[in-house]
């Protein structure tokens, strides 16, 4: 996130830090979100390289400078990484992903990267704006938004960035919080008109469904 608004510890207990497995020390990956016991939804070019052994999640994971007995967190293994099957790397096209975990949760060169789990309010942008702004910016009038992204922020400042791929785009409907987005890409970060992009995880609804209810 590119400007400091620190979340709170247990504030939003769905956000997954995803791993890759070192013999030394595990290596932050990208975020995720907790979508059941057993999923977790991120970006599908977060994890395209990897296959589930080479990965593992962190759930509530707040502080990644301090260890778990100050701000404890449980960690999964990974049994199977499910790409989106017409993700396009080129483009970004269908950039979702879900890893399944080896068991359900129970409930309940890092340093360049923020330590504390941030939190930022952006607006949802339309997505013929979007298309608009990106195309002004750099990507030039042939560029078309894929009807699977969705965009939001726009205000100078105030935007995901380098470190949040993959992480949740969430807003709370009538008392209850939805993942809307997953982070994808973006022109830079927080440019005054420029919103970040977003996967819009309602465009695949019935792929996250197939994957997480039949096996
Ligand atoms: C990234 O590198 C990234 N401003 C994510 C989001 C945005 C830019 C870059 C959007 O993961």
């Amino acid at each position: 996130v590119y400007v400091d608004g620190d979340s709170e510890f247990g504030e939003y207990p769905w956000q997954v830090a995803i791993l890759k497995k070192d013999p030394k020390e595990s290596v932050y990956v990208c975020g995720g979100t907790l979508i059941d016991p057993l999923h977790v939804i991120t970006a599908a070019h977060c994890v395209k390289t990897y296959t589930g052994y080479d990965l593992r999640v962190r759930l509530g994971e707040w502080d990644v400078n301090h260890d778990v007995e100050f701000y404890p967190y449980i960690e999964r293994d990974i049994s199977s990484v499910h790409v989106h099957p017409e993700f396009y790397a080129g483009t970004l096209y269908n950039d979702i992903a879900i890893l399944r975990m080896d068991k359900p949760d129970a409930f309940g060169d890092f340093g360049k990267y923020q330590n504390i789990l941030k939190e930022v309010d952006v607006p949802i942008v339309n997505h013929g704006v979007c298309q608009r702004q990106l195309q002004q910016t750099r990507l030039g009038y042939d560029f078309q938004l894929h009807p699977g992204f969705i965009c939001a922020g726009g205000e100078e400042g105030k935007d995901a960035c380098k470190g949040d791929g993959g992480g949740p785009m969430v807003c709370e409907r009538g008392g209850t919080w939805q993942v809307v987005g997953v982070v994808s890409w973006g022109i830079g970060c927080g440019q005054n008109g420029v919103p970040g992009v977003y996967v819009k995880v309602a465009h695949y609804l019935d792929w996250i469904r197939q994957i997480t209810q039949r096996y």
